[in-house]
C-alpha cells in the first residue's frame, strides 16, 4: 500500500503533495513502482496533530481519489475517520476505507462502508492523535491490542461490513511506546492468529525507527523501514503501508524469489 498524503503536516512527507496535481502524479508514480493499493489521506495523524474539518478533508482528497481511481490501475483507499469523507471517496471511485480509529471516531463510518460493499482497514489506537501519547499504557500490549482489534472487527461485521473484506492493523506509533511497537512487531504471527483477519502494518519512516537508530531524522529511516517491511511480510502481515514503494518492491522481490526457490537453490 503506497501512501499518498494530501496534507501540510504529515510527519514524513507533509506538504510535499498538498497540491492535488502533485498528489495525483505521486500516486501514479507509486502505482508504476508496484503499489498494489494507493492510500489517499487528507488529515495528518501524527502525534499532537490538530483536527481537520470534513469540508477541508473533502477538498483535499476528492479529486485525487477520483483521478487515481480512474487512471492508476490499482485500487484506491481513503485514509479517513469521517463517514462523509469516506462516502465521498467511495462515490469518487475508492474501494477501501482505512480508518485509524477503527470505526470509533465516527460510528456512521462502518455503515457507509457496509452500504458500499467496500473493504475496510480497522486500525488500533487509543484516544485521538492529539491525546494518544498519554494513552500508551498496557499490561500486556499484544493481548490487549489483539482483543481491542477483534472487538473492532466484530463491530464492523455487526454493522454489515463483509468479514472477508476487513484488514486489521496494530497501529504502530498510535498510543504505543517504542517497546510497545517492537513487542507488537515481534508478535505479528500471534496477533494474526488472535484477530483472525489479514493484518496490515504501517511502520514506514515512523519515529520509533529513528529512536532505534539514535534519533535518525525521517530521511535516514529508509533502510530500517525496509528491514521492517521484510520482517512484516515474513511474520504474517498481508499488506504493508509504505512511502517508498519502489524500494519496498525491490526488497519484496527477493523474498518472492526465496519463497519460490527449491531447497537446492533452483527457482521452481
Ligand atoms: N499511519 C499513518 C496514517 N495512516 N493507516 C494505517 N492503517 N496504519 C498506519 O500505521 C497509519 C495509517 C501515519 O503515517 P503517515 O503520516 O506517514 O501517513
Amino acid at each position: 500500500m503506497g501512501v499518498v498524503n494530501v496534507t501540510p503536516d504529515s510527519f514524513s512527507d507533509g506538504g510535499r503533495q498538498l497540491d492535488a496535481g502533485a498528489a495525483i502524479a505521486h500516486g501514479l508514480d507509486l502505482a508504476g513502482a508496484g503499489a498494489a493499493v494507493l492510500d489517499v489521506g487528507g488529515e495528518s495523524t501524527r502525534p499532537g496533530a490538530g483536527a481537520v474539518d470534513a469540508a477541508e478533508e473533502l477538498r483535499r482528497t476528492r479529486r485525487v481519489v477520483h483521478e487515481l481511481a480512474a487512471s492508476a490501475g490499482v485500487p484506491v483507499s481513503i485514509d479517513t475517520t469521517k463517514a462523509v469523507v469516506a462516502a465521498a471517496a467511495l462515490e469518487a471511485g475508492a474501494v477501501m476505507v482505512n480508518d485509524v480509529s477503527g470505526g470509533i471516531a465516527d460510528p456512521a463510518l462502518l455503515g457507509v462502508v457496509a452500504e458500499a460493499g467496500a473493504m475496510l482497514v480497522v486500525m488500533h489506537m487509543r484516544g485521538t492523535p492529539r491525546t494518544m501519547s498519554a494513552e500508551a499504557r498496557y499490561d500486556d500490549v499484544v493481548h490487549e491490542v489483539a482483543d481491542e482489534l477483534r472487538a473492532r472487527v466484530d463491530a464492523a461485521v455487526a454493522a454489515g461490513v463483509r468479514a472477508d473484506a476487513i484488514l486489521a492493523d496494530p497501529g504502530i506509533g498510535f498510543a504505543k511506546t517504542l517497546e510497545h511497537n517492537l513487542a507488537l512487531l515481534a508478535a505479528l504471527p500471534e496477533l494474526a492468529a488472535r484477530v483472525e483477519v489479514p493484518l496490515l502494518v504501517g511502520a514506514s519512516r515512523k519515529s520509533f525507527l529513528g529512536r532505534i537508530l539514535g534519533d535518525a531524522p525521517v530521511e535516514a529511516r529508509e533502510e530500517a523501514t525496509l528491514a521492517t517491511t521484510v520482517w512484516c511480510f515474513t511474520h504474517g502481515a498481508s499488506v504493508v503501508r509504505v512511502h517508498d514503494v519502489a524500494a519496498s518492491c525491490r526488497a519484496v522481490g527477493l523474498l518472492d524469489a526465496l519463497e519460490r526457490a527449491t531447497p537446492d537453490g533452483m527457482a521452481a
